[in-house]
């Protein structure tokens, strides 16, 4: 399985001497020498490993420096919208100003089952805390280049949405500090609600402190077996913390990447540095590889995103067709009507059979 980015640690003697001042020079030159060994090999498995991930870079599905072609060029897998502007060294989706919107969507259909998106963003500008808003959202959809109210795309998305909110709307947002980055699958049919940060829909999150930081700052998100992680990398240390874990999530494939920010009354710079795509690659055995066809030719009669054990969210899905109580009241008027209907016919026909008696006498 690719992992990404972690920390290396200093490997100084003098680290050792400060942590081991209790042991004799001869010791501890002869344990740095085992140390440095130690490193080396490290940071030879890191360095394989930076490999093994850029071998598995999805550059189709994948944003980043230069940009080439973006925003004007036929050729460019990628489509800018709004106010979205390319520069040198980032995508800003909105500018530090009110009532902006922007957005950058992927040209082709995503259709790798095991993934992993890595995304690096900043967010930043003049306001002060929590007077600011109102975040940028990352996008895996079935509909894409739309406008909206869910940090700049549409609401009753189908697909997957990964928020850093950075306004609290909700007042009781007290108990929790934002940003707040959260995890949504619409449906179709669910609604985002902004006024409640989108908590009824929520399956998972955390807070992060990803505004005006001084180092750069991350999202990652992982999908293989249903399984749905997201991770974060925020506080410079780069080490990712566990934000959300879903199990049992159901996402059709053949929908398009994208990124999107809204400002309103309040205002941040939104940016992307990158969108990374990788490929994961999971070893397994004969038996994993049948457990694994079997459960992608389930996954092949998915056609609406869903979490299997819904009710753990407290998300309620609504069912296509008529309710019961629906089916009950149309019945109802149908059979009034019909009884109506029945009325007046009878009344016309008797008034008609009464004018005919009176023009035979
Ligand atoms: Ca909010």
């Amino acid at each position: 399985m690719a992992v990404s980015v972690s920390g290396q640690k200093p490997c100084r003697a003098k680290l050792l001497g400060f942590l081991y001042p209790m042991f004799q020079f001869k010791r501890l030159s002869s344990l740095s020498c085992l140390f440095v060994a130690l490193c080396a090999l490290m940071d030879h498995s890191l360095a394989d490993n930076q490999e093994f991930l850029e071998d598995f870079l999805k550059r189709e599905y994948s944003l980043s420096k230069p940009y080439r072609g973006l925003g004007f060029s036929s050729s460019s897998q990628w489509d800018l919208m709004g106010t979205a502007v390319v520069t040198p060294d980032y995508i800003r989706l909105t500018p530090d100003l009110q009532s902006r919107q922007g957005a950058v969507w992927s040209r082709i259909p995503f259709f790798l089952r095991d993934w992993e998106l890595k995304v690096h963003f900043k967010i930043s500008g003049q306001g002060k805390k929590n007077f600011n808003g109102d975040g940028l959202a990352m996008w895996l959809t079935k509909d894409r280049m739309q406008n909206g109210p869910v940090f700049g795309n549409m609401n009753q998305f189908i697909g997957l949405g990964i928020f850093v909110d950075t306004y609290p709307n909700a007042e009781r947002s007290h108990d929790r500090a934002f940003p707040y980055i959260s995890v949504m699958l619409g449906n179709g049919t669910l609604l985002y609600d902004h006024d409640q940060d989108g908590r009824p829909t929520e399956l998972g999150g955390c807070t992060a402190m990803a505004r005006n930081t001084v180092h750069d700052t991350f999202v990652l998100v992982r999908y293989s077996n249903s399984r749905l992680t997201l991770m974060v990398d925020v506080d410079g240390k780069q080490e990712w913390k566990q934000c959300a874990d879903v199990t049992g999530l159901r996402l059709p494939t053949g929908y398009f990447f994208g990124a999107s920010s809204a400002t309103g009354d309040l205002s941040d710079n939104h940016d992307i540095i990158s969108m990374k795509l990788y490929e994961l690659a999971i070893p397994r055995n004969p038996e994993q590889q049948q457990q694994q066809q079997q459960q992608q030719e389930e996954e092949e009669e998915v056609t609406v995103p869903r979490v299997d054990n819904m009710e753990q969210f407290q998300v309620a899905v609504e069912e296509e067709g008529m309710s019961t109580v629906q089916y009950f009241f149309t019945l109802l008027f149908s059979i009034m009507g019909l009884g109506v209907l029945a009325v007046v016919g009878l009344v016309l026909y008797g008034r008609w059979k009464e004018n005919r008696r009176k023009r035979f006498y």
